[in-house]
């Protein structure tokens, strides 16, 4: 079957965002959505999954944020912190704990990676030479200082990396430079500075080993990998700054140094799963298992521009551990681009052309289950995606809405009028009819392997494909115009119909949480919740008849059409920067 019985649970994780500015779709169709379907799946065929995200609260951009707004950096944090939290509630992105990496129990897990590596000889002490401020009197990490790039000119690149062209250099080869914070934009001069550095080639050969075992990993993951993986050197895991992890070290060179917050952001999964073990169990040790047992399957859930630090930088670091597993798959989606009306092309989602739309803007123009459609149908898997409105308006209203939800709704309040609320008892099949139950658990299977391989467009247009075959049926045995002349068919064929309903309740609950949980209502089936612990399996469930004279409530419109006129007057919002 499609489950991997090596594995005993399934641990999964998704890229822990910024809390410096608000989610947007981009973000939700690369690590979190794909994530929520595949946990809610897992959860739902009863096995054992933990699902783990939380903010990333430190970093440079979010000391320059504050320092812009003249707030402090835990406002940022807070601020940003608790809206990520409200936007993925409102989506249905089900994360069994969503932590922070302010917490102080992450001070504590990020030290003890810190030491570990440092005693296993694998973090070494250089001194470089570092953009400095004499006007401010301090170092200038990162988008502290901007100047030309040296490898294509761009004028507004940051200190060691070009937003521009990609391109990573040393600080000396920046042109031009110039410090980047509010009344300081002097020129900077060259300042030595000690810096610990986490000796990446250490781990090359165990790195290699592990990537070379996983050869089914999309190829956009394992392309990235292997590049860096055959190019690896020291990487410097300490900042000039006063917002990050202290450094676990006693000697005068820490001073006004904090770790780097690419080291201590893949260990908030860590101390996110110790928080979560300590919240549910009252038993920290709890959280052992999920990362130190090698039956758990540990799954990351990224975007691609995160792809190196999860397919090698955070692997080296669990091999210096010692005893941690590594992930067994890397999921990293492509881009969700925007596409614009006025100009008829796809542009990059971005802060200063205004064209984002955040999550908390669309859900409160739209159902968390039509955006999760769309997002999911039109998903950036292999190659680069973009939101469009009206192809939002026509697959939604032409897809989930009038195939699925018609399909539910016509059959159903068909039953519900003619048998007295139940499941009808049906005559002799006929081909159709069992062509049709035929088919329902074969589908079920094959939305089950594409989830199981992570194809989630793939896996929504075969459930899709229930709706589709119902409807062919439905049209084809016309049980509007028999119920006049023969009621033993019309018995049959909406017995048939609710098998359909049935199946695709269960199989919907992944995808469309809302929608699944209304219907399970209407024909009186159990989704069960799940979760680390595992449970019943409900997947499977899909497959059992509904018996006749089951009781079936008064059905409701599961996924409501968008008006054409609406979607307009929302594009036009979006156009004039209003969906931020
Ligand atoms: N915060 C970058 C991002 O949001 C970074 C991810 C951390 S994952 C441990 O894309
Ligand atoms: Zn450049």
């Amino acid at each position: 079957m499609t489950t991997d019985k090596r594995f005993e649970r399934t641990l999964v994780t998704s890229a822990l965002p910024y809390a410096n500015g608000h989610i947007h779709l981009g973000h939700i169709a690369g690590a979190y959505l794909p994530a929520d379907i595949y946990v809610r799946y897992k959860r739902l065929r009863g096995e054992r999954v933990l699902y783990v995200g939380g903010s990333d609260e430190y970093g440079v951009p979010i000391t320059l944020t504050a320092l812009k707004e003249g707030v402090t950096p835990q406002d940022v944090i807070d601020r940003y912190h608790n809206a990520h939290a409200a936007a993925f509630a409102a989506l249905g992105i089900s994360y069994d704990i969503y932590g922070r990496t302010s917490w102080p129990l992450h001070i504590d897990t990020t030290q003890a990676f810190f030491s570990k590596l440092n005693e296993g000889g694998y973090v070494e002490k250089q001194t470089m030479e570092l953009w400095y401020s004499e006007q401010s009197q301090r170092f200038l990490p990162d988008r502290y200082v901007k100047g030309t790039c040296p490898k294509c000119g761009f004028e507004d690149a940051s200190g060691d990396e070009c937003e521009n062209c990609g391109a990573q250099y040393s600080a000396q080869e920046l042109k031009s430079p110039r410090a980047n914070i509010p009344g300081d934009n002097s020129t900077p001069v060259l300042r030595d500075s000690a810096h610990w550095f986490l000796r990446l080639p250490a781990f090359a050969d165990a790195l290699k080993t592990w990537l070379d075992s996983h050869p089914e990993w999309r190829a956009n993951v394992r392309g990235i990998a292997y590049g860096w993986v055959n190019d690896l050197r020291a990487r410097c895991i300490t900042r000039d700054t006063d917002w990050g992890v202290p450094i676990p070290l006693e000697c005068e060179d820490i001073a006004g140094k904090r770790i780097y917050v690419w080291f201590d952001a893949p260990i908030g999964y860590v101390t996110n799963t110790r928080q979560w073990a300590i919240d549910t169990y009252g038993d920290e040790s709890r959280w052992l298992e999920w990362w130190k047992d090698t039956g758990t399957r540990l799954i990351h859930f990224i975007g691609k521009d995160n792809v190196p630090f999860h397919a090698v930088i955070f692997p080296a670091m669990l091999l210096g551990q010692g005893d941690y597993v590594l992930a067994d798959n890397v999921i990293g989606n492509e881009y969700l681009n925007v596409f614009n009306r006025e100009t008829g092309k796809s542009e990059k989602g971005s802060k200063s052309r205004g064209n984002m739309i955040t999550v908390r803007w669309m859900l409160s123009k739209v159902s968390p289950d039509a955006l999760r459609y769309y997002l999911c149908a039109n998903a950036p898997e292999t190659k680069d995606a973009a939101f469009d409105w009206d192809e939002f308006a026509a697959r939604y209203n032409g897809e989930l809405c009038d195939v699925v939800g018609n399909f539910v709704h016509r059959s159903l309040t068909m039953t519900v009028k003619n048998f007295d609320n139940q499941v009808p008892t049906p005559g002799p099949l006929d081909d159709d009819d069992n062509a049709l139950l035929a088919f329902l658990p074969q589908q079920v299977d094959a939305v089950a392997e594409a989830l199981d391989t992570f194809h989630f467009r793939l896996a929504v247009e075969r459930f899709i494909e229930i709706g589709r075959r119902a409807n062919q049926y439905f049209d084809t045995k016309a049980p509007w115009v028999t119920r006049k002349t023969d009621l033993e068919r019309t018995a049959t064929t909406l017995y048939v119909c609710c098998q359909v309903v049935r199946a695709l309740c269960n199989t919907s609950a992944p995808f469309f949480p809302n929608a699944a949980a209304v219907l399970a209502d209407v024909i009186g089936v159990t989704l069960p919740k799940g979760g680390p612990d595992g449970g019943p399996d409900g997947w499977n469930a899909a497959k059992e008849l509904l018996p006749s004279g089951a009781p079936l409530k008064q059905p409701v419109v599961l996924f409501p059409k968008l008006d054409k006129d609406q979607i307009a007057e929302w594009a036009e919002a979006h156009a004039r920067g209003e969906a931020q």
